[in-house]
């Protein structure tokens, strides 16, 4: 098994996820010196980790892991989706103003077009990308639930607050973070490319 693995990302929430579910794996995590400026242009989540991965791959020659992920729902034709991070800015569903975070202000618009929707069901998915010298991984992990008509709880990141995870009575951001890890997306997709890294000799 490996014993180091570069992070192909700059958002914080996921890298504080990624170093919590690679502890005790016996894979060292290192952050990038540099951030790329890499254009997600893949139309699917698969696609925007491998463009991600192999970016911070080619610069960097060493093994690395990317990942993209969002918030999938049925009802709104699977937007947010790949559009998750800026789903404000996007003209689909008209722009929301950015005031305070980002998050904040994709939450207020996904809550807008859902206003009054009886069908509230959704989908997180974290699509994992490993690129290696002669070699490539990937593992996807997915969490069912439904959006929220209000945003509770402060844990988590991005759309946490307004998710809550099938069987749960807790939005995700009222969750503990291990108990996150359990049953997130990223949760599963990490132990699952884990198992896999194993098998590499
Ligand atoms: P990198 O490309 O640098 O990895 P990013 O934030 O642009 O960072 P993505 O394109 O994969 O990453 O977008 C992920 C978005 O999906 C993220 O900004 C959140 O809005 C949402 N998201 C992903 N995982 C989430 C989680 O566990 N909880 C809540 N929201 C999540």
């Amino acid at each position: 098994m490996l014993s180091r693995l570069l992070l192909a990302t700059t958002n914080r929430g996921k890298i504080r996820e990624l170093v919590r579910l690679f502890e005790g794996s016996g894979v060292e995590l290192l952050l990038p010196e540099r951030e790329l400026d890499v254009e997600e242009k893949g139309g699917s989540f698969f696609e925007n980790a491998y463009l991600k991965a192999k970016a911070y791959y080619e610069a960097f020659r060493m093994p690395t892991l990317g990942e993209d992920s969002g918030l999938v729902v049925p009802a709104l034709e699977g937007y947010p989706g790949i559009y998750s991070s800026r789903f404000y800015s996007l003209e689909w569903g008209g722009v929301e103003p950015l005031e305070g975070s980002r998050d904040r202000a994709n939450i207020r618009k996904l809550l807008r077009l859902m206003e009054g929707l009886q069908d509230r069901k959704a989908y997180f998915l974290t699509c994992a990308v490993v690129c290696l010298d002669n070699a490539g991984l990937w593992a996807e992990g997915r969490c069912y639930g439904e959006v929220l008509r209000e945003p509770r709880g402060e844990g988590g990141f991005g759309y946490d607050p307004i998710f809550q995870p099938e069987g749960y009575t807790k939005s995700m951001a009222e969750l503990r973070p291990e108990e996150k890890d359990l049953l997130s997306h990223r949760g599963k997709a990490i132990r699952r490319l884990l198992e896999l890294l194993k098998m590499l000799k």
